[in-house]
């Protein structure tokens, strides 16, 4: 029995270490350089090529190396009796409450404009935006969605959420999945947190940016696949929004020649706002994999028909 992990643009050797200090015993392969594909019966996958888990006759389970599972739930070479799990780790959600909170507190306090007037020698003072114009309204209150909302919080600021079941979470208001309009409508700061599936694709799209509260800004830490970016740009130019901050994106890379780079009205950073911790990691991974191999329940399992 082994474990195999395959990642396209991502070191794995850390997590193979990590793996061996939790059990030295393991069997592990790093793709692509796998010994015996009879072997492996777990998997541990990041952005895997398409089809690369073809031909593993025995794999019983595969975990997303992150919170995301939308990359494994879109792979056809995978056997609905293959069990998936999830990366679920503090750190996970400690990392996301810092970005979100940055990305807010840059949006206030202009920190781009400034950036782009040091660029250009120019001193020119412009206002902040105020708390009470900052009221966040995140899609997706689940695992990071929850933790963002406490960390904002306790920073002084007022936050609602939004999920397919109604939620009660101390000082948040909670919408369930019906009352989309009503959130939105309360809503200045909109941070995606939602998993993408079918039911939230697209769903970041011009008329939900409409019926925001002014001023309006967007912080998208989900998937690009949210996103409708003709929307965004449309947005932009007629005022529905006044900036945004984008973690993800349809095609990662961003292509060089994408418009989205040469707007000033847009934060860009490479998929970063929460990383994977291979150690902390390797706990639960290891876990999963003795899970999987007596029939268990995974840790952090997805629900393939709700697709999260
Ligand atoms: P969870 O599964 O814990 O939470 C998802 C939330 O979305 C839940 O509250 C769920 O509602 C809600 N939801 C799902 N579908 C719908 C729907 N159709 N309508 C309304 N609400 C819906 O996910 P996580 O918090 O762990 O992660 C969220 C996403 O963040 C990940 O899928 C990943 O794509 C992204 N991510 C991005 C990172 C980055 O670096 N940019 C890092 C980590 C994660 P309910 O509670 O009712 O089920
Ligand atoms: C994740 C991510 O899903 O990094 O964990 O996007």
């Amino acid at each position: 029995m082994s474990l195999l992990l395959i990642a396209k643009n991502r070191d794995m050797t850390p997590l193979s270490e990590a793996l061996l200090k939790e059990d030295a015993n393991l069997d592990i392969d790093i793709w692509p350089k796998v010994k015996n594909k009879d072997r492996v019966t777990f998997a541990v996958c990041w952005e895997h090529p398409e089809k690369v888990l073809d031909g593993y006759s025995n794999l019983k389970a595969v975990t997303s190396f992150g919170a995301g599972v939308d990359h494994l739930l879109k792979d056809e070479a995978l056997s609905k009796s293959v069990k998936l799990a999830r990366v679920m780790i503090p750190s996970l959600k400690s990392q996301m409450t810092e970005y979100v909170l940055s990305a807010i507190q840059n949006y206030r306090f202009n920190t781009s404009r400034y950036v782009d007037q040091k660029r250009e020698g120019y001193w020119s003072k412009h206002d902040p935006v105020s708390k009470e114009d900052c009221v966040v309204g995140i899609l997706g209150i689940g695992e990071i969605g929850s933790a963002v909302a406490e960390w904002l919080l306790v920073n002084g600021y007022k936050v609602i959420g939004w999920s397919r079941s109604n939620k009660n979470i101390e000082g948040v208001r909670c919408f369930d999945g019906n009352r989309l309009d009503e959130f939105l409508s309360h809503t200045n700061i909109l941070v995606c947190l939602l998993p993408l599936t079918k039911e939230t694709s697209g769903i970041l799209e011009l008329e939900h940016f409409k019926k925001l509260k002014q001023p309006s800004y967007l912080i998208n830490v989900a998937r690009g696949g949210h996103l409708i970016e003709e929307d965004l740009i449309y947005a932009l130019d007629t005022g529905a929004l006044e900036g945004a901050c984008l973690d993800v994106f349809e095609e990662e890379p961003l292509p060089g020649n994408h418009l989205f780079w040469n707007r000033p009205k847009i934060m860009i950073t490479p998929h970063v706002a929460s990383i994977t911790d291979p150690k902390e990691a390797a706990i639960q991974i290891a876990e999963n994999y003795k899970r999987s191999l007596s029939g268990m329940d995974l840790l952090n399992e997805v629900n393939r028909e709700r697709g999260y």
